[in-house]
């Protein structure tokens, strides 16, 4: 397994540092019990494998990881494609799964398309674990750590309903079909919207590309000029309404509630164009997700699916709610 050539380095290293890390001569078992940094010597080698790369939701995610890493011994390299698209994270899947890490921890771009790369990788001895999105058939997973997002639709839906004083039309500006994540809170607002009276008039995809997304809720308000309310389900997508909603000469009026708390949706919060952001917790996602990684690489029980928390920011709590939003490097 790699993470022996990586500790044989280590191990190196140390003897030339004057055995500062002293454990690291009597750790001859692969599970033989606790991180470096708490003594046990074990080292492991781990990629956290993003959706998109440059995407703070998941730059924040590697921060929240690293820091566990750094805790617990572990060697992690953070990686991804350019773009939200499955036909560009399996090659870098691929590539990663060559250098046999003992364990990967990966947002997969698309509920189907992903399952063969990750299944090999798993064949291939790596631990999985999936932060963030999941695969329609996830055996092979250590663990699946995400937000709720079906309720943060439903949280979404509730926000909307309350900013356009309980009545009229919605739309969604959703990412693509087949993510799971971004999917469940469309059904979640959905669901909640048309529960709540409000009218839904459907959703449409911008690709995760905000110019598509400002094109996207142009033409709707051409269509449909007393739309009231839009929610977009992730950072690009809210980015992108924001923009096309002010370029149609509507900011404030058409009320926006947007999903993530990237720097640029934090802007647009602060202007006015956009009322209601859903963060999530990227940075517990990762941490957790290195620490179900360790467990299983030592052979203890791991937690199967893991729910982590969402919070809704508005202009009146954003002073309290900056530990809450995402960073753009760490
Ligand atoms: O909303 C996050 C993430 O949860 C989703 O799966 C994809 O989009 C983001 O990365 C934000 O861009």
């Amino acid at each position: 397994m790699q993470h022996h050539r990586w500790k044989a380095a280590l191990v190196a290293l140390t003897i030339g540092l004057s055995g500062v890390v002293a454990a690291c001569g009597d750790d001859e078992e692969e599970s033989g019990g606790g991180g470096a940094a708490s003594g046990g010597g074990e080292s492991y080698d781990m990629t956290l494998i993003a959706g998109v790369k440059g995407d703070e939701f998941y730059i924040t995610m590697n921060c929240g990881a690293q820091e566990k890493a750094e805790e617990l011994g572990v060697n992690l390299d953070f990686q991804g494609p350019d773009k939200f698209d499955a036909s560009l994270q399996t090659p870098i899947v691929n590539a990663v799964a060559a250098k046999q890490p003992d364990a990967v921890l990966i947002a997969p771009t698309d509920t189907k398309a992903m399952f063969a790369p990750i299944q090999q990788l798993a064949a291939g001895g790596t631990k999985i674990v999936l932060v963030d999105t999941t695969l329609e058939q996830a055996d092979m997973a250590e663990s699946q750590i995400a937000s709720d997002n079906e309720a943060g639709g439903r949280e979404a839906a509730k926000a909307l309903a309350e900013l356009i004083g309980g009545s009229g039309k919605v739309f969604v500006v959703n990412v693509k079909p087949g993510i799971l994540t971004t999917d469940a809170r469309a059904k979640g607002f959905e669901e909640e919207a048309k529960a709540l009276g409000l009218e839904y008039l459907g959703q449409d995809f911008s690709q995760d590309e905000p110019a598509r997304a400002a094109s996207i809720i142009k033409a709707q308000l051409a269509k449909n000029p007393d739309i009231k309310g839009v929610f977009a389900t992730n950072l690009f997508s809210a980015e992108g309404t924001a923009n096309g909603v002010r370029e149609a000469g509507k900011a404030g009026d058409v009320k926006i509630v947007g999903f993530d708390a990237g720097p640029a949706q934090v802007e647009q919060l602060e202007k006015g164009d956009v009322q209601a952001l859903i963060a999530q917790k990227p940075a517990d996602i990762g941490a957790q997700g290195v620490e179900q990684a360790v467990k299983a690489l030592k052979g203890e029980e791991t937690t199967p699916e893991i729910g982590t928390e969402s919070v809704t920011i508005t202009k009146d709590n954003l002073a309290e709610s900056q530990d809450s939003l995402y960073k753009s490097s760490c």
